[in-house]
């Protein structure tokens, strides 16, 4: 095994059913997982749900149901969501567990006994919705004459006895951290928010309260419960068994990487660190925050009606096609749009007209042509030629582009190389040396197989399932099909050896059609 990896998304709050961006963070943190077991790492992916606070509480009440029942129901929707959406984590983690209670207790105890907890009073401005106290000067009036949150969610004024972690010590220690780890917060324009927030100062956070009970206790003072973000944050070690498990903790701890949305990066860049240093842990390696997607270039909200549910569209245009669009439309770290049309356009010209056909002609090719059957054939310079092309493309550039979550900029290199063998197979015109010339004619359609060996497997972690599928049909053995693979120069004479013909290939990448407007 390699490397460890650690991989996290970030824990959704289970107080609805999970909407279009918890389903893009989920799939991009799916395909990062996947792509660092192709490169041979020893993957740990962690997802869950975030299921205390205030925010948990009243909506339970609105509904008239325990806080707890709330939880039960809306987390397995966001189970149902990973698994319908081959999201292959392997730690669901809901915070109302008792072993989360547990770990979350003890970071608490080794924050006190550092110095950093105190009990004081506080007065100030709180955003249910957000979670989130904000200073006087972060407050914006809204057209009612309301104060807002710089998100633009209400807030109230409350006042209440509650535990304070001495922030205000942690600015230098953090801002060393970024200064020394230019990667700690990326992409950059996050980093640079979070570098001037540090910079104006940091004011020592309330991390109790009293007013309700829907928390992990903190230990030894009656009344008090966590500040949700406190517990939300500690689900991280939790999945690893700390404080127990020592031995999963060195192995896993530090996480590799964050995978958040860009509103909650404060949390993570700053508060989580500061957590972590004061508890004498190691900070994570890196926290991304991804962007926003948008419907249609707007935020989907039940107001204005547009809220799409996730599954559905994964039903409507498929898995694999959602997971590419997604991964190829928008350029990661920055905001993006979907619609239905966007979606079919990319998948029917990329993935059905583009690599989809090219499969199935070459495959249904050899297996008319050629009886299915493979041998080892003379290459000549054109046909060398594709091949190192696509080695490329699938060995170096995709991999590097992946490896720094560029992934529409890794897509975009392999889809040339698509391209390339279809331009390579309409120079070569195989169709037309079946009379004239049946051992060249072999040799091109060889040696795209070959091309298309190695393109699936690298989109292999974008499209898992049709991947798989279009591999089997190859038949290249399971345990050949990651990056390490690529640089086989054996595979084909080994895959001729088996004496395995192709059959009848069947398209891996259908062509979608619009749906038509519903009235
Ligand atoms: O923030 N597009 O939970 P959450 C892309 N419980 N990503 C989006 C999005 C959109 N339209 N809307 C939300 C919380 N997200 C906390 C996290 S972590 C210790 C606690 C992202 O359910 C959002 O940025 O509101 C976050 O990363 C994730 O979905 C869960 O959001």
């Amino acid at each position: 095994m390699g490397d460890p990896f650690y991989i996290t998304t970030a824990i959704s709050y289970p107080n609805g059913k999970p909407h279009i961006g918890h389903a893009y963070e989920a799939i991009a943190a799916d395909v990062i997982a996947r792509f660092q077991r192709l490169a041979g790492r020893e993957v740990r992916f962690q997802t869950g749900t975030d299921e205390h606070g205030l925010k948990m509480a009243q909506k339970a009440r609105e509904l008239d149901i325990t806080p707890r029942q709330l939880a039960d129901e809306m987390s397995q929707h966001f189970i149902d969501m990973c698994d319908a959406l081959n999201v292959s984590y392997d730690v669901f983690l809901r915070t109302t567990e008792d072993r989360h209670h547990a770990a979350t207790q003890e970071l608490w105890r080794r924050m006190e006994a550092a110095g950093d907890l105190y009990l004081d009073r506080y007065e100030g401005w709180y955003s249910v919705r957000d979670e989130a106290y904000y200073d006087e000067g972060e407050i914006v009036t809204g057209e009612g004459g309301e104060k807002l949150s710089p998100q633009g969610t209400p807030v109230e004024w409350t006042v209440e006895e509650s535990w304070f972690f001495r922030l205000s010590n942690y600015a230098e220690p953090l801002l060393a951290l970024y200064r020394d780890n230019p990667d700690f917060i990326q992409p950059d324009s996050r980093r640079n928010e979070v570098m001037r927030f540090v910079e104006g100062g940091l004011r020592d956070l309330s991390v109790s309260r009293t007013s309700f009970d829907w928390g992990v206790k903190v230990p030894g003072s009656d009344g008090h419960v966590m500040y949700v973000w406190v517990d939300a944050l500690t689900n991280y070690l939790t999945g690893l068994g700390f404080p127990d498990d020592q031995a999963a903790v060195d192995k896993w701890w530090p996480a590799d990487l964050h995978l958040i949305g860009k509103d909650i990066v404060r949390f993570h860049a700053v508060y989580w660190p500061a957590f972590l240093m004061s508890a004498g842990l190691p900070v994570p390696r890196q926290v991304f925050g991804h962007g926003f997607l948008l419907n249609r270039g707007q935020k989907e909200s039940k107001s204005l009606g547009n809220v799409t549910d996730p599954l559905a569209l994964a039903g409507q245009f498929g898995v694999d096609t959602l997971r590419y669009f997604l991964m190829r439309e928008v350029a990661f770290g920055q905001d993006g749009s979907y619609s239905p049309e966007a979606i079919v356009t990319r998948a029917n010209a990329e993935l059905a007209n583009s690599f989809g056909n090219l499969v199935q002609r070459v495959c249904s090719m050899i297996f008319k042509n050629m009886d299915g059957r493979l041998h080892t054939f003379a290459e000549t310079e054109a046909d060398q030629e594709l091949v190192s092309k696509v080695r490329t493309a699938c060995a170096l550039e995709l991999p590097q582009a992946f490896r720094e979550l560029n992934f529409s900029t890794g897509i975009e290199a392999w889809m040339r190389a698509v391209f390339a063998c279809n331009a390579y197979i309409d120079e070569q015109a195989p169709w037309a040396l079946k009379k004239t010339d049946p051992a060249r004619m072999d040799a091109v359609l060889l040696t795209l197989f070959m091309a298309i060996r190695d393109l699936t497997i690298a989109i292999s972690p974008v499209v898992p399932t049709a991947a798989a599928k279009v591999l089997d049909q190859l038949g290249i053995p399971a345990g050949e099909r990651d990056l390490a693979a690529l640089g086989d120069t054996e595979w084909f004479a080994r895959r001729v050896a088996t004496g395995e013909p192709l059959g009848q290939p069947s398209p891996a990448f259908p062509r979608l059609e619009l749906p038509a407007e519903d009235e």
